[in-house]
């Protein structure tokens, strides 16, 4: 239906002949939308005396020659360059042989619509500042409602700095964010460009996973948990102490007992705000007093001292002690990071202590590039004081550092009911428990949702369930909360890993539930949490808004302008709601449509 309906408006648009739209609504079974930020990096240069350079304008024309990347003959069929404009292009229509495990927050067999936006100029990744974090930042805000995710081509050099910097100025997120690149361009035969970008695309297109994500060489990694080890291989980053949120090797397989899991109640925002005071110092044997003193000088707010193997720097050296020691208290914020690839601060040493009796914050397995861009960020927070800040430097925010595992829940294997069910079918391995636990457990929470008793939702999550994935139809417990209007589980659901952008194998989200069935206070919570009508969604409203105002339907016309219905979009015929309910004289639907409507166009609408 949306298909076809996705036809009929672009055919409004061009001069698709109708024999071809009705031959490709039969074929495919909907889009996701992706956004390509092209913000340079080896992917897409070329060569310039002798050395590697970005080409401007080049990308989409030379992706579109390749038939991995691009669908020519769906783009005509669909008439898609005069809807989503010319620098649109389409993957080709997935195999369905290997299939993903479908999991409810993934949608196989869609067509992946993805869109270039190429910054100018393009840069190679060592020209990146804090002004272009900011900028990619803010270019996702600007687009988040209209697409599903967002890939950002980038230069491998610093990526894992622009990985870690976007996971903190990204709040709230909900949507997958994958940067990728590349170590040999696109245009060469022998590269890794293509395989990158595509692995990205399926991704993001597919997978409600709400992080910042860096994709090379088959896997997915948390990016600010993300370094590059290797100048010269296609396998040139490495997560040391996090193991991938994905592997797409025969299958893309996720792991989404890792992927993080939103747990809020706040609606997506990024925030540019970054201080610039900042820097990274790699302690050395023999690194002299004077060093570490000019390095810690004013307007210096916060440093990542690099220390060796646990957290250690020579507890018999007074003189480097002291300077530590007399920044920290004058404010500036040290933070512990090990020079070591893998691992953990800790206080084991004689050789550690001193540096926490100096006033640093130990650092955990934090890699220095993710601790610097998180100081640039809480640093930057002007409502906390420094010790706020300090504290939040020594919290994990985004999934950067390992959480404190005191108190640790209760594990698959302390179960009883899985144990119960494993026993009678003679199961005892870890991989056969988990898959009857990720076969039953998200049924279950769907049950327990359906007659909203948040304790047995709360007994599964204990148990290891990932309170966002869904059942068979890719329903998930948040859907089934929204429909029965159980406001209290919808709350409970959405500060424990449910998201707000799940879709089921309909394509309906939690809020289009909640809408259907008219629960306002459910629609009000999903609201604030980010929710939002799909761009076809929001183009259908106006053809129900139009149906409602003529049946005289207040209670629907009120409940769709609170979800985020414009109540000018036109229906099918070219009217307006409040047209309609003129031409049929039906008063009270008019005095209420502008009522609606000025309150929109007044001040904060969901508070
Ligand atoms: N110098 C390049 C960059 O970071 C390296 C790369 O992308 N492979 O932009």
């Amino acid at each position: 239906r949306n298909t076809q309906h996705q036809l009929c408006r672009r055919k409004k648009l061009s001069s698709c002949s109708s024999s071809e739209l009705i031959e490709s609504a039969t074929q495919h079974t909907g889009e996701a939308r992706v956004l390509v930020i092209n913000t340079g990096g080896t992917i897409g240069m070329t060569v310039h005396d002798n050395v590697l350079a970005p080409q401007a304008n080049a990308f989409v024309k030379s992706l579109r020659k390749l038939p991995i990347l691009h669908d020519e003959t769906y783009a005509q069929q669909t008439c898609m360059y005069d809807y989503y404009g010319p620098d649109t292009l389409v993957l080709p229509a997935p195999t369905t042989h290997h299939e993903p495990q479908f999991h409810g927050m993934n949608k196989d067999n869609k067509r992946i619509v993805y869109t270039i936006f190429e910054y100018s100029p393009l840069l190679d990744s060592s020209n990146m500042t804090t002004d272009d974090w900011g900028k990619i930042g803010k270019d996702i805000e600007k687009n988040y409602e209209d697409y599903d995710g967002f890939v950002i081509l980038h230069g491998t050099d610093t990526m894992a700095y622009t990985a870690s910097a976007l996971s903190f100025m990204c709040e709230h997120l909900g949507k997958p964010i994958v940067l990728t690149g590349a170590q040999v361009p696109i245009y060469e035969m022998r590269n890794d460009g293509r395989g990158n970008l595509l692995g990205a695309l399926l991704i993001a297109g597919q997978y409600v996973i709400p992080e910042v994500c860096l994709y090379f060489y088959n896997k997915l990694y948390r990016g600010n948990r993300v370094t590059k080890v290797d100048a010269g291989s296609f396998n040139a980053f490495c997560s040391p102490n996090l193991a991938p949120l994905a592997t797409a090797e025969v299958d893309i397989t996720i792991n989404w007992d890792t992927v993080w899991k939103a747990n809020t109640t706040a609606k997506f925002q990024v925030s540019t705000e970054l201080n610039r005071n900042v820097g990274l110092l790699r302690l050395f044997p023999g690194i002299t007093a004077a060093t570490v003193r000019a390095f810690l000088q004013p307007p210096m707010e916060g440093v990542v001292l690099e220390t060796y193997g646990s957290g250690n720097a020579p507890d018999n050296r007074p003189d480097l002690l002291e300077e530590l020691k007399k920044a920290t208290d004058s404010g500036v914020i040290i933070i512990n990071c090990t020079q070591c690839l893998r691992g953990s601060v800790s206080a084991s040493y004689a050789t550690g202590k001193v540096l926490m009796d100096a006033g640093l914050i130990a650092g955990g397995d934090m890699t220095p590039e993710a601790a610097l861009s998180k100081l640039s960020y809480v640093l930057a927070k002007k409502e906390l004081d420094l010790d706020a800040k300090k504290k939040m430097m020594g919290e994990n925010l985004r999934g950067e550092m390992r959480a404190d595992l005191a108190g640790a829940k209760l594990c698959l294997s302390d179960s009883r009911f899985i144990q119960v069910i494993a026993k009678s079918l003679s199961i005892s391995c870890k991989e056969e428990l988990e898959a009857i636990r990720d076969a039953l457990t998200p049924t279950l929470a769907c049950a327990a949702a359906k007659i909203g008793d948040i304790e047995a939702i709360e007994a599964l999550k204990d148990m290891g369930t990932n309170l966002g994935l869904g059942d068979f139809d890719g329903r998930t417990p948040l859907h089934i909360a929204a429909c029965e209007g159980h406001l209290k589980v919808v709350q409970y659901l959405l500060g424990h890993g449910a998201t707000v952008h799940a879709k089921d194998r309909y394509g309906d989200t939690p809020l289009s539930n909640a809408v259907r069935f008219r629960h306002m206070e459910v629609v009000k919570l999903l609201r604030k949490t980010g929710a939002h009508f799909s761009r076809d969604e929001s183009e259908e409203a106006g053809t129900e808004l139009c149906s409602m105002a003529a049946s005289g339907d207040l209670e629907g016309l009120e409940i769709w302008s609170l979800a985020g219905a414009d109540l000018n979009t036109l229906g099918y015929d070219g009217q307006t709601a409040i047209q309609v309910a003129q031409a049929v004289g039906k008063e009270e639907v008019v005095a209420l449509l502008v009522q609606l409507m000025s309150r929109k166009s007044g001040v904060i609408e969901f508070t």
